[in-house]
């Protein structure tokens, strides 16, 4: 069988990958996947055989052994090596096995994202040549935020973006559950919100809400592909949706009415009114309830009428109420004006803003994660001619997605400060995930491969013939894309 004409084209690049001669290993009805018993690498297996048995359209089984069972020809083996790093794998395929060494599950789950872009089609089932990868990631948070509450996007739209950011190794599923327009996780404390705010959406659109119930699921889902979801409730601007369902938030202690349109930084909470710190206290802890993951998002951001004393105030209560209910806080970059706990992950998005109170939060102890609205914002327009999207800050097409570095992107942060890197995707314009996925693909891939791949092994020319390879992949999974014109798409994929 002579070895595939082309070459492999792997996204996020890893750091060595060393293609052998001999013949593939092909997926058949003997392939078993093989794993141990925790019940973390339960799940890995049986989403790994499941996996395999949708590419070759045999029914690849999964058998659990103890750690000491040598394998055996035919498996795919997974193991955890608890002296590695994490999230570092290793990758061996030879012609009668596959092995996927890991330093913990999530490593493991890293690793078949890349088993699954070494198998090319063969023969009426899939096969894999022999090759030998060692990898790990640059960055420990990779991540994508998704807003629902401009218009809403319901768990089977989330687990389509889920399957992909576990495609690309990314591992973090940031999610704006609140916003002027609308409210989109049900509280038991406050079961106002969704009631009487889960409905609207930018334009008079549909709206919708999780309940508590599709939300744990969700994160489940997630979570059993190597996805931690982080929720965000924006405080204490993007708040119409909360004054809307809660008047005793106003200092009329009217209900606000509802908000359709796409302005920003109008609304706000009132530090003094006797109900916003119960109102905090209350979301915050029932957002924590559902959330296994460390961190919660308070936002922060644009909160354009209000005096600094009371926004840090605000900023506080929050930031206590997520850390009473045993949580880390996440905000916007607006927060580094305020005094910080050390630890804070503070999001750069705002290229415009002076930078230097983050760089002085950074000091301080704060983390960052770097979102520039330049760089990173996938809602922006690729260009002039892009139906959908905005363009406050400029047009981003995929090499800009791509050529930028999170740690030197800001001058003057400490070593270490930056402990990743995140994408947004804001969806004033955005209807549907086909509006999604035209915006997502191809500039996902980009960024999964700033945080991912360290700066010296990323070059534009070297990932744009390897992306390539990856629209046929998308348009096999029904995904929407937008064929860049940076990329010469039309590959032989041999
Ligand atoms: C800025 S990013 C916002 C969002 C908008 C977005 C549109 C951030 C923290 N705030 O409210 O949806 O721009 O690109």
């Amino acid at each position: 069988m002579p070895a595939p004409s082309t070459p492999l084209r792997l996204v996020p690049a890893p750091r060595l990958v060393e293609e052998r001669a001999g013949a593939p290993f092909v997926v058949t009805a003997s392939t078993t996947v093989t794993v141990g018993t925790s019940p973390a690498e339960v799940s890995l297996g049986v989403l790994a055989a499941e996996a395999l048995s949708r590419v070759s359209g045999t029914t690849v089984e999964v058998r659990y052994r103890d750690v000491a069972e040598p394998t055996q020809p035919g498996d795919v083996a997974l193991r955890v090596d608890g002296s590695m790093a994490a999230e570092a794998y290793r990758l061996d395929v030879v012609t009668d096995l596959v092995e996927v060494v890991a330093g913990s599950p999530d490593g493991l789950m890293c690793g078949l994202a890349t088993l699954h872009q070494v198998l090319r089609p063969h023969e009426g089932t899939f096969a894999a040549w022999p090759v030998h990868v060692d990898d790990e990631p640059v960055h420990a948070w990779r991540g994508l935020s998704v807003d629902v509450a401009r218009h809403f996007f319901g768990p089977d739209d989330l687990r389509v973006v889920v399957q992909l950011m576990s495609a690309y190794k990314m591992n973090v599923l940031h999610l704006h559950l609140s916003d002027d327009q609308g409210w989109r996780l049900d509280l038991p404390s406050r079961p106002e919100l969704a009631a009487r705010s889960g409905g609207t959406a930018v334009d008079g659109d549909p709206g919708g809400w999780f309940t508590t119930e599709e939300f744990s699921a969700l994160v489940a889902y997630a979570q059993a592909r190597g996805v931690r979801v982080v929720p965000e409730i924006d405080v204490p601007g993007h708040v119409n949706a909360a004054l809307h369902a809660y008047g005793e938030l106003t200092p009329s202690g009217e209900p606000t009415e509802a908000y359709t349109g796409i302005e920003v930084g109008f609304s706000r909470l009132h530090a003094d009114l006797p109900a916003t710190e119960p109102f905090l206290r209350d979301v915050f802890g029932d957002v924590a309830a559902v959330t296994p993951g460390e961190y919660v998002h308070i936002g922060g951001d644009e909160v354009l009428t209000m005096e600094r004393e009371e926004y840090a105030r605000l900023v506080a209560m929050a930031s206590d109420a997520v850390r009473a209910a045993g949580k880390q806080v996440v905000g916007w970059q607006e927060i580094a004006t305020t005094p910080l706990e050390p630890g804070t992950v503070v999001q750069y998005w705002d290229t415009r803003m002076d930078p230097a109170p983050l760089v002085a939060a950074a000091k301080a102890g704060a983390r960052l994660l770097m979102s520039p609205g330049s760089r990173a914002y996938l809602d922006m327009k690729y260009d002039a001619d892009t139906a959908l999207g905005l363009e406050w800050a400029g047009h981003i097409e995929l090499r800009d997605a791509y050529e930028w570095e999170p740690t030197t992107l800001v001058p003057g942060l400490p070593e270490g400060s930056v402990i990743g890197v995140e994408a947004t995707v804001w969806t004033e314009t955005l209807r549907s995930i086909d509006d999604l996925m035209t915006m997502l693909l191809p500039r996902l891939a980009a960024v999964a491969e700033v945080a991912w791949t360290p700066k010296e092994r990323r070059d534009w020319d070297d990932f744009a013939a390897r992306v390539a390879g990856h629209g046929p992949y998308w348009d096999a999974e029904g995904l929407a894309w937008y064929p860049s014109p940076q990329v010469d798409w039309h590959v032989d994929l041999g």
